[in-house]
C-alpha cells in the first residue's frame, strides 16, 4: 500500500525531495496546474489563514514546505480539499508523523476544520509541499498561495519565505515532533 513506500528515514529539510516520486501517485488535489482560478476577493467570513511561511530551500532543490495557523471561526465545519500556487508546478496536501522512530508523510484529501477550532500546519505534522519552483526562493521574498475549500471558496494568501533556521516552532501541539 502507498503508506508503507512513504515510509522512508527522512533528513530535515529533505523530507520533501526524497518522495517527489511517490507522492506524485496520490490523490489529486485541487491545484497542480497553472490556471489558478482568481478567487481572491470571495472571503469566506470568518475563515482566517495567517503566519503562512516557508523555509528557503537549499540550493537547487525546487520542494518547499509552507506552515500556517487555519482558523475556522466561521459558523460551520469547513473542509480544505486543495491547495494551489502559479509559483509552483505542484502542490499537495500532506501530513508528517513519527511511526516506529521514523518520519513518513502521507497525503492528505481533505481536512475537516470543526467550527471554532484552528489548525496550524507545522514541521513534523501538516504541511502543504510545493514542488517545481518556478524559481529559486531567497529568505525574505514571497510567493502567492490558494487555499482551496469544498465550498469552492478560496483564500489566497501571501507566504513568506523565511531562513530554515528562523522558523518559529512556537507553541503547538507538534513540538515534541521536531525533526532532529
Ligand atoms: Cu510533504
Amino acid at each position: 500500500m502507498l503508506v508503507s513506500n512513504l515510509r522512508s528515514k527522512l533528513l530535515a529539510g529533505m523530507a520533501c525531495a526524497l518522495t517527489v516520486t511517490v507522492l506524485s501517485q496520490g490523490p489529486a488535489l485541487a491545484g497542480g496546474d497553472h490556471t489558478h482560478a482568481h478567487m481572491s476577493d470571495q472571503k469566506m467570513s470568518g475563515v482566517v489563514v495567517s503566519e503562512a511561511m516557508s523555509p528557503a530551500a537549499a540550493p537547487g532543490i525546487g520542494t518547499m514546505a509552507v506552515y500556517l495557523l487555519l482558523e475556522n471561526a466561521s459558523g460551520a465545519n469547513v473542509d480544505l480539499v486543495g491547495v494551489e500556487s502559479p509559483a509552483f508546478a505542484m502542490t499537495h496536501l500532506h501530513k508528517t508523523a513519527m511511526a516506529d522512530g521514523l518520519m513518513t508523510m502521507e497525503p492528505v484529501a481533505q481536512l475537516t476544520v470543526p467550527k471554532g477550532e484552528s489548525v496550524r500546519f507545522a514541521p513534523g505534522g501538516l504541511h502543504i509541499m510545493l514542488m517545481g519552483a518556478e524559481q529559486t526562493y531567497h529568505p525574505g521574498d514571497s510567493f502567492p498561495l490558494t487555499l482551496v475549500f469544498g465550498s469552492g471558496q478560496a483564500i489566497e494568501v501571501e507566504v513568506s519565505v523565511v531562513n530554515p533556521g528562523e522558523m518559529p516552532v512556537g507553541a503547538h501541539d507538534h513540538s515534541t515532533m521536531k525533526m532532529n
